[in-house]
C-alpha cells in the first residue's frame, strides 16, 4: 500500500481531533478578525472566537451559504490581503455572477499535496502518463488536478477539451495510462472509441471521474469496457476544487481529508444526522490561508460510512454522493435523484447512457415527468412492437425504483447533446407554469 502523507493520511481518530480542533481555533480567529462578513456573524450571533473550546462548539456558529458568495463578489471573503494571492479560479453558479475563489502560495502547495495524496491513493505515480481532459480555464478541475500529476511525477498532458477523436488518438499514441474527465464525457469517449472500433489499441489502467454525481452502473460500464478500475473524485471550488474526497482502491465510499475538512451531514433543520443517515455535506475549511469557509454549505447529499477502510486511512469516509439537494427533484410530492434514473438506464443494455429528464406542469394538471432516452446502436432497426416493448419495459422499471410513473421517449443515438463538461441531465418547466 502505498500513500503520499502516511503519518497524516493514517492519523488515529484522537490525534486528528486534537489537530482539527488547533486548526478550528486558528482559523475561527482568523476570520471572525480579517473578514468583515464573518466578523458581522459573529457579532450578531454573540459569539467570540474563544467560544469555541471543542468540536462540537462548531454548532454554535451560523453557516455560510453560496449566497454569501455572491452577495461578497469578487474579493469579500478573503482573509489575505491581495498581494499574497497567487491565483484565482472562478465557479459560474446558475444565474448571475460566478463564485470567485483565490488562493495563496501556500494554499496552492497544500492543494497540490492533496491531490498528490488521492492519485496514490489509487495507484499512480511517476511510471503513468496521465491524460488531463477537462477544462483548464477558470474551473479548477484542470490545474487543480495537473499540479497533483506534476507533484507525484507522472507525466501530464493538459489535453483540455474538445475533439473527442483527437483526445482518442493521444491516448493511443502517447500510451496514456490515466485518464481524468467528467464521468459523462468518460461515457461519451467510450463511445466513440467503440465507434472507431480502437478500444483495443488504449493502454488506460485507471480513470479518475468527478465534478458531477455518477451511478455504479455508470462506474461498472467504464471500467467495462475500458478495462480499467475506475475512482469516484469530489471536490467544490470553495474548498480548493478536486482533491476533498477521492475513493481508495476499495471503492467503497470516498475520503474525505479529515486535517484539511470539518465534516457536519446536516438534515432540512440544520441538525446533525447519525453516520450513515443521509443530509446536506456541510464543511469547514481547516487550512484555507486565502479564502476559508466556516460550516460552508455545500448543497451536496451524502452520508456518513462508519466502518473502518481496510486502506488504513483513517479520515471520514463518505458514501457515494446522490447529487444536490437543488438538483433533488420533487415529482408528485417524491423525491427523485438524476443519479437513480440513471442507475435504471445503465442496467437496461437495448438503452445507452445519455438521457435527459423533462419535468412540467400543464394547465393546473400534476406534475409530469418526461425522460428522452437513446437507444444503442442496432435497436431502431429492430421491429416497431421490439421498440414498444422496450418503452413499456423500460417505463415499468423506472416506476419500480423511482414509485412513480414516467413517460419514456426513445431517441435515436446521437440526438441528446454531449459536453466536455458537466452533463445537463435536468429541464425543469415548472417554474414557467407555476400553479
Ligand atoms: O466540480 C471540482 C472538481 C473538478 C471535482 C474535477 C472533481 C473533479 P465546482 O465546479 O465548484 O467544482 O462544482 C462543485 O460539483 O458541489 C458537487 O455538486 C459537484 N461534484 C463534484 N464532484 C462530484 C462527485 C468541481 N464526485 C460541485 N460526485 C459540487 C457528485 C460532484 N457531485
Amino acid at each position: 500500500m502505498k500513500y503520499w502523507q502516511k503519518n497524516m493520511e493514517t492519523l488515529p481518530k484522537y490525534d486528528m481531533e486534537a489537530l482539527q480542533l488547533k486548526r478550528l481555533k486558528h482559523v475561527v480567529k482568523t476570520v471572525s478578525g480579517n473578514v468583515p462578513f464573518y466578523k458581522q456573524k459573529f457579532k450578531s450571533s454573540g459569539l467570540h472566537s474563544d467560544d469555541i473550546r471543542s468540536l462540537h462548539d462548531i454548532s454554535r456558529i451560523p453557516t455560510t451559504q453560496k449566497t454569501d458568495l455572491k452577495d461578497n463578489y469578487p474579493f469579500g471573503l478573503f482573509a489575505v490581503p491581495m498581494q499574497d494571492i497567487i491565483r484565482l479560479h472562478a465557479s459560474s453558479g446558475t444565474s448571475g455572477k460566478p463564485i470567485v475563489v483565490g488562493y495563496t502560495a501556500r494554499d496552492i502547495e497544500t492543494w497540490s499535496n492533496l491531490m498528490a495524496r488521492n492519485l496514490t491513493m489509487v495507484g499512480i505515480d511517476h511510471n503513468d502518463i496521465f491524460q488531463n481532459a477537462v477544462n483548464y480555464g477558470l474551473f479548477t478541475g484542470g490545474l487543480g488536478i495537473h499540479f497533483g500529476i506534476e507533484k507525484i511525477g507522472a507525466t501530464a498532458i493538459p489535453s483540455g477539451t474538445g475533439n473527442t477523436q483527437h483526445q482518442l488518438e493521444m491516448m493511443i499514441d502517447f500510451k496514456v495510462s490515466a485518464l481524468h474527465c467528467t464521468p459523462s464525457y468518460a461515457l461519451y469517449l467510450t463511445e466513440t472509441a467503440r465507434e472507431l472500433d480502437i478500444i483495443d489499441q488504449l493502454s488506460l489502467r485507471i480513470g479518475c471521474f468527478g465534478a458531477e454525481p455518477w451511478s455504479t452502473s455508470t462506474r461498472r460500464e467504464l471500467e467495462d469496457t475500458l478495462g480499467i478500475k475506475a475512482y469516484d473524485s469530489y471536490g467544490l471550488s470553495e474548498m480548493f476544487g478536486p482533491g476533498v474526497g477521492f475513493e481508495c482502491q476499495e471503492q467503497n465510499g470516498l475520503h474525505i481529508w479529515d486535517d484539511q475538512f470539518l465534516v457536519e451531514i446536516l438534515n432540512k433543520d440544520g441538525e446533525s444526522v447519525a453516520p450513515g443517515e443521509k443530509g446536506e455535506l456541510v464543511l469547514t475549511s481547516l487550512t484555507k490561508e486565502a479564502m476559508p469557509l466556516i460550516r460552508y454549505r455545500t448543497g451536496d447529499i451524502t452520508m456518513v460510512l462508519e466502518d473502518e477502510c481496510p486502506c488504513g486511512r483513517t479520515h471520514t469516509r463518505l458514501g457515494k454522493f446522490l447529487g444536490r439537494a437543488d438538483d433533488m427533484l420533487i415529482v408528485r410530492g417524491i423525491n427523485v435523484f438524476p443519479s437513480q434514473i440513471e442507475s435504471v438506464l445503465m442496467d437496461i443494455k437495448e438503452v445507452g447512457d445519455q438521457f435527459q429528464v423533462v419535468i412540467d406542469r400543464k394547465q393546473n394538471k400534476l406534475d409530469e415527468m418526461h425522460i428522452k432516452v437513446e437507444l444503442t446502436g442496432q435497436t431502431f432497426t429492430g421491429e416497431l412492437k421490439d421498440l414498444k416493448n422496450l418503452k413499456f419495459t423500460v417505463e415499468e422499471q423506472l416506476r419500480s425504483v423511482l414509485n412513480l410513473r414516467t413517460q419514456v421517449e426513445l431517441v435515436e443515438r446521437g440526438t441528446i447533446p454531449r459536453t466536455a463538461g458537466k452533463a445537463q441531465r435536468i429541464v425543469d418547466m415548472r417554474e414557467q407554469n407555476p400553479r
